[in-house]
């Protein structure tokens, strides 16, 4: 029936809910929105994504009077889909800036991962979950991981036992899930989930048209380690959106017309690379830095196109600062963010600026909270911030030749030197600063980034694998994820990086581009090597 393919959705309009969005539509069912308490008290099925934090989705509850009406909702049994925040929000309160009172309707207080006992924060990637008692709409996930990201989460006890339904282990255990009766929440990120996410959807929104098949009993896994698809767009010569890919950041074919080196179209790529099984597919934008990209419409298009049919997170990176145009309109970083999260980015990459607000941070010790990153993680949350750092290898024949960190290289520089430290550079590698990829990543830390993209322009393209002397430095350095960039040229590199340093993800573009070695090839081989992976 028609109106058996309606789902209310409460968006209180605090981050990204397109992929969401995205995800309904692509399952055959329309939306409606909720603008007051009415349209939850009159909902045949209700999704909750809270997005953002705690406090300030606590404080649009109330004030909007939705808070009483989502509790008589969930009390009358009626059918509820509460994910991350919305999970959490049921509980009676959080740590998260608070303590902040919840909905209290679930016994239990959530908390921070502890990151003292190794584990880094936010729990970013994909896991296998534990099923504990019947849930309905996870019946058929068993083995398969499912995405998260958040810093802070539920603990199962004797309380909320009639509750929780699935738990997962990152440090300790928490709560991935909870159901009773038609009421359902999850930690992870059904949307994000890729097939098996969409089918938790599909069977909270079609319960009927499922087969109820025996659940298959699945055990809660390590994290995954992730692999990442990467495309660098730009504008060619005749102002098409490409993917390029560059040799140490050159991408000009080495012919007379040195044009720009065309690898395919941005949307069918990482429609592509989305079935091949990636993990997270980035979009960098290469030309971000002289070209704003809210002018640049061709990149949202490109998103918003993507993100129609692509469940796993998207990040897209390029040209975030505070601009202002030729008719002298300022935009502000946060202006910028705001328009790629609306567009269907789950996480937003920053390069060049946050060199800057590192740099400055370090000179000053002062946060000022105005600098793009800042602004962006106090808005969004650091897991919805990752930094692109584009270092390069500046050998040294002494390490107190310099002021910044430097490592014992494996291998020893062109005049035999032993040493290095990893300069970063701004504008696509074209500027080095002075300030090293070591003390760019802990500054960053402390400004709010939740993630590091470790670029290392010596090895971009290069295919000789990645550079595990920087990795090492930098994953080591920052309790943050790491994810490793520049030089995959075969899956060994894959498994190399992993077994040698502490990188959670490993990134690549060329041998995924030119079909060198499918992204299955590398999971099969990372499988193998007995390291955790979705496949
Ligand atoms: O400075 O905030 O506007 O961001 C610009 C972004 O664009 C940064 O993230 C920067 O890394 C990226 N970028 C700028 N110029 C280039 C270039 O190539 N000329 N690409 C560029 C960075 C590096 C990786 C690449 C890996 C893997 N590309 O993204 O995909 O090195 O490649 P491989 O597997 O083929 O070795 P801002």
């Amino acid at each position: 029936a028609a109106d058996d393919s309606v789902v209310t959705l409460l968006d209180y309009g605090a981050g990204n809910v397109r992929s969401l969005r995205n995800a309904i539509r692509f399952l055959g069912c329309d939306i409606k929105d909720v603008q007051g308490p009415e349209d939850i008290l009159n909902a045949k099925r209700l999704i909750f994504p809270g997005v953002g934090a705690f406090a300030p989705a606590m404080d649009v509850l109330n004030k909007k009077g939705l808070a009483e009406a989502l509790c008589a909702y969930i009390e009358q049994d009626r059918p509820f889909l509460g994910i991350c925040l919305g999970l959490q929000l049921l509980f009676e309160s959080s740590e998260e800036n608070g303590p902040v009172k919840g909905l209290g309707l679930i016994p239990g207080v959530v908390g921070r991962f502890d990151s003292s006992n190794g584990c880094r924060v936010p729990h970013i990637g994909w896991n296998a979950i534990k099923i504990t008692k019947d849930s309905k709409i996870l019946d058929d996930i068993g083995n398969r991981h499912v995405y998260f990201v958040h810093s802070y989460r539920a603990i199962p006890s004797d309380d909320n036992k009639e509750w929780a339904s699935s738990t997962c282990n990152y440090g300790d255990g928490f709560i991935a899930s909870i159901r009773r009766g038609n009421v359902h929440a999850v930690q992870f990120h059904p949307e994000k989930s890729g097939e098996v996410g969409l089918s938790v959807l599909r069977r909270f929104l079609h319960p009927t048209s499922e087969v109820t098949k025996v659940p298959v009993q699945g055990n809660a896994s390590k994290l995954a380690k992730r692999v990442i698809a990467c495309l660098d767009v730009r504008a060619n010569d005749k102002g098409d959106l490409v993917v390029t890919k560059g040799d140490q950041y050159d991408v000009r074919e080495h012919t007379k017309e040195n044009e720009v080196r065309n690898l395919g179209k941005p949307v069918d790529l990482a429609g592509q690379y989305y079935k091949d099984g990636a993990d997270e597919v980035s979009f960098l934008n290469i030309t971000g830095f002289r070209d704003f990209p809210l002018g640049d419409l061709p990149m949202l298009q490109v998103l918003r196109h993507a993100s129609e049919n692509i469940f796993v997170p998207l990040t897209v990176g390029g040209g975030i600062r505070d601009f202002t145009d030729g008719n002298g309109r300022y935009y502000s970083s946060l202006e910028v963010a705001s328009e790629y999260f609306r567009s269907g980015a789950d996480k937003v990459s920053i390069g060049s600026d946050a060199v800057y607000a590192a740099e400055e941070y370090l000179k000053t010790k002062v946060k000022t909270g105005k600098s793009s990153l800042e602004q962006i993680s106090r808005v969004y949350g650091n897991q919805a911030v990752v930094v692109s750092i584009d270092p390069r290898r500046v050998y040294l024949k002494d390490p107190t030749d310099v002021e910044f960190k430097s490592v014992r290289v494996t291998k020893p520089g062109p005049n035999g030197e032993e040493f290095a430290w990893y300069q970063c550079t701004v504008n696509g590698g074209r500027e080095g600063r002075p300030i090293g990829a070591y003390e760019l990543a802990k500054a960053v830390e402390e400004l709010g980034a939740g993630e590091i993209l470790l670029n290392c322009i010596d090895c971009d393209g290069q295919g000789k694998g990645f550079d595990i002397d920087l990795i090492k430095l930098i994953s080591d350095a920052v309790s943050i994820p790491v994810i490793a960039s520049s030089g995959a040229g075969a899956a060994e590199h894959f498994s190399e990086v992993f077994s040698k340093t502490n990188a959670s993800a490993a990134l690549a573009a060329g041998i995924f581009h030119r079909k060198e070695v499918p992204i299955q090839s590398v999971k099969e081989h990372l499988l193998k090597e007995g390291v955790e992976v979705r496949i």
